[in-house]
């Protein structure tokens, strides 16, 4: 037999082989119809935007390799867009969601569907609105499965529960927001944390609204847990229970053991819990509260939920003893920093961590708060020194542009819209995390950076301490990235890559930049479109923490960005 016989016989074995899972890959569809439902919580009804009316939303149930069909109705008075927080997006720009950034937004009356398929991923997502505050009711989860007949590298579990995180305010989040732009002071905080949409026994008038995870010992349940708080990252314990980490962003990592988590917003964290192997006669909490390390005033408050074993006999138990777990303090960032050290991805012959080796672009980003000057002639300002709080990325604080970005780079009619000058690095170097610098004032701008089909890039992203360090999750859409490495004060250039992990750094969507410190990511460039990067505290996105990077097409045809859908919402 020849080379190319034997590669004919290689090309129709590997079909063979690849066939039954393009055959299983299947279509699903859903229907979003946006709309107010009256919820009460804390005793305090209001209305509030969902989808079908439900609080959290549905969750998205699909398999690796399936090709998602979502048709967003828009039923409420204001504009919406939904994004498919962690999906990749391969070609598929159009179904991100990030408002003016991929698409202009669903105005009332509108519909829109977003068409998008799973590639290379299994976890847990989550979904949720791309527009000022209306996330703060408009998620859910998004749940991927392995494709069929494929297992999970652990231990399959007895049943699957999401948990995903909120953050509850009595005022209207929109009103908050705008409230805050007005005066320039930080925005009124919220009133609970929510598991599951419920704020739990801790609060006042608050106990019948109580999540209830029923287990029956000796089990393993899989938990797919979500933070989709607006602004704070957070701690979670289940009292007397250890918890084994096995996925984060929807990527297997190397498992370990915790007794607790720590997840920003814009994470997800799939865990393995173990239930004892005897009725433990006591019911355990499971509680979550902030890791907050900036200046300025937050919702401390503690949500819990009840893990309750079923009773092994029909008696019912009364009275049982109610264990509650214990949370490292509100500003444990020696906590922080030693569970972002346990991340590993799982880097198997099966699941390999693909991390870029050599870097063609670098660049070097700051990230944090500032000021504005006040607008108005003699009006008080209620930032600090009577200025207005703002955030930036190296000093620019990003100005949403009126037009949608991918639509204007793909009509090749940017100008007017952005600049496709986004700095390499900051235009002057100060002592970032030292003593503040006199001007503290930010500028602004709609700059990109352009890349290259295919370039491998590294990011680092340096806190600033101009009011206080602070730790930022910044997300990066289109992409997942490897972090390879972190550090507190300043970077250095020279001596940090030298400790970099190109093994097995873990490999997500959404990294917590250290406060008063650095962390080094790393991505191939190979989805062309318009990808958002922003601080997931949605407050600092408000304020500008934001930017983007234009990724172009490659030459192949399957290296370009596929032409709008037709529906696609305009403005
Ligand atoms: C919510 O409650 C208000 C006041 O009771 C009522 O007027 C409104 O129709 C309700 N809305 C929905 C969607 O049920
Ligand atoms: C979804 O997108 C794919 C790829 O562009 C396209 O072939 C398909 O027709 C689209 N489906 C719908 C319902 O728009
Ligand atoms: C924010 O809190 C202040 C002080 O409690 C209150 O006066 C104001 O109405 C609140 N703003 C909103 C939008 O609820
Ligand atoms: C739970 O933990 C507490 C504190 O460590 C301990 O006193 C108690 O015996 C434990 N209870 C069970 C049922 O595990
Ligand atoms: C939370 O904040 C309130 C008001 O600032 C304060 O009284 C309380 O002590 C704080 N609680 C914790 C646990 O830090
Ligand atoms: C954390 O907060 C505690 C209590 O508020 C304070 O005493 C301590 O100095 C803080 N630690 C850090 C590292 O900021
Ligand atoms: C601002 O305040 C100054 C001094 O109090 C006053 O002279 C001036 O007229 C004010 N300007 C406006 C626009 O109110
Ligand atoms: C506010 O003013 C004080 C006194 O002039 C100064 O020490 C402080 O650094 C200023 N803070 C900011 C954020 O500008
Ligand atoms: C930056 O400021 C910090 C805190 O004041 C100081 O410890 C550090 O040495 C300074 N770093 C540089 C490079 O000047
Ligand atoms: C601001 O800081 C710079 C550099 O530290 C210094 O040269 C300048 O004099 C300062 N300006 C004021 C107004 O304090
Ligand atoms: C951007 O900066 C310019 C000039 O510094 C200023 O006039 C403008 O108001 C700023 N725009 C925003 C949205 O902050
Ligand atoms: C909704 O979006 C359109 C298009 O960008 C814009 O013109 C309109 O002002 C927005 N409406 C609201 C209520 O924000
Ligand atoms: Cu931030």
């Amino acid at each position: 037999m020849g080379d190319s016989q034997l590669l004919a016989l290689f090309s129709v074995f590997m079909a063979l082989c690849l066939l039954p899972h393009y055959a299983l890959a299947m279509t699903r569809r859903y229907d979003f119809n946006i709309k107010m439902q009256n919820v009460t919580r804390l005793c305090h009804t209001k209305s509030i935007v969902t989808v079908n009316g439900k609080f959290p939303g549905p969750p998205v149930v699909a398999r690796e390799g399936d090709r998602l069909l979502i048709k967003v109705t828009n039923h409420v008075p204001n504009n919406i867009t939904i994004h498919w927080h962690g999906i990749r997006q391969l070609r598929s720009g159009w179904a991100d969601g990030p408002a003016y950034i991929t698409q202009c937004p669903i105005q009332t009356g509108q519909s829109y569907v977003y068409n998008f398929t799973i590639v290379g991923q299994r976890g847990t997502l989550f979904w949720h609105a791309h527009i000022s505050w209306l996330r703060s009711t408009l998620y859910g989860p998004i749940i991927i499965l392995p494709k069929k007949n494929v297992n999970y590298p652990f231990q399959k579990p007895y049943k699957e529960v999401p948990i995903i995180f909120g953050e509850w305010f009595n005022a209207d989040p929109e009103a908050i927001i705008k409230q805050a732009l007005a005066t320039g002071g930080g925005p009124n905080v919220s009133d609970a944390y929510t598991i599951n949409g419920l704020p739990g026994p801790l609060y006042n008038c608050s106990a019948k609204d109580t999540f209830k995870l029923r287990v029956k010992a000796g089990k393993t349940y899989l938990l797919r847990i979500i933070n989709a708080a607006l602004n704070d990252e957070l701690f979670f314990s289940i009292a007397n229970h250890t918890l084994t980490v096995v996925d984060a962003d929807a990527v297997y990592v190397k498992p370990f053991q915790t007794s607790t988590l720590l997840i920003t917003p814009g994470q997800t964290t799939n865990v393995l819990l173990h239930t004892k192997p005897r009725f433990p006669g006591a019911t355990f909490l499971m509680t979550a509260r902030p890791y907050v390390t900036g200046p300025g005033t937050f919702d401390n408050s503690t949500v819990a939920a009840i893990l309750e074993y079923k009773t092994p006999s029909p008696l019912h138990i009364k009275n049982l003893p109610l264990h509650k777990p214990h949370l490292p303090s509100l500003n444990d960032t020696s906590f922080a920093t030693a569970f972002a050290g346990k991340l590993r991805s799982l880097a198997s012959p099966e699941f390999p961590a693909k991390v870029p080796r050599e870097v063609e672009r670098r660049f070097f980003f700051t990230v944090g708060l500032g000021t504005r000057p006040c607008h108005r002639k003699n009006a008080t300002c209620q930032g600090p020194n009577g200025t207005r709080f703002a955030a930036s990325v190296s000093n620019v604080s990003f100005v949403l542009p009126s037009k949608a970005l991918l639509g204007a780079h793909f009509a090749g009619r940017s100008s007017g819209v952005y600049s496709p000058d986004f700095p390499v690095s900051p235009l002057r170097w100060f002592n970032y995390t030292g003593s503040p610098p006199n001007n503290t004032a930010v500028g602004n701008g709609t700059k990109l950076v352009v890349l290259a089909f295919n370039t491998s890039v590294e990011v680092v992203l340096q806190d600033t301490s101009i009011l206080g360090a602070e730790s930022h999750p910044l997300h990066l859409h289109g992409f997942n990235f490897f972090v390879v490495g972190q550090g507190f004060g300043n970077y250095d250039p020279n001596s940090d890559p030298n400790g970099f992990n190109l093994v097995d750094p873990v490999e997500r969507n959404t990294v917590g930049v250290p406060a008063g410190g650095w962390v080094a990511i790393r991505f191939l460039a190979d989805n062309p479109g318009v990808w958002f990067m922003h601080c997931h505290l949605e407050v600092h996105t408000s304020w500008g923490l934001k930017m983007a990077w234009l990724v172009l097409d490659g030459k192949l045809p399957n290296q370009k960005l596929l032409p709008p859908p037709s529906d696609l919402p305009k403005c």
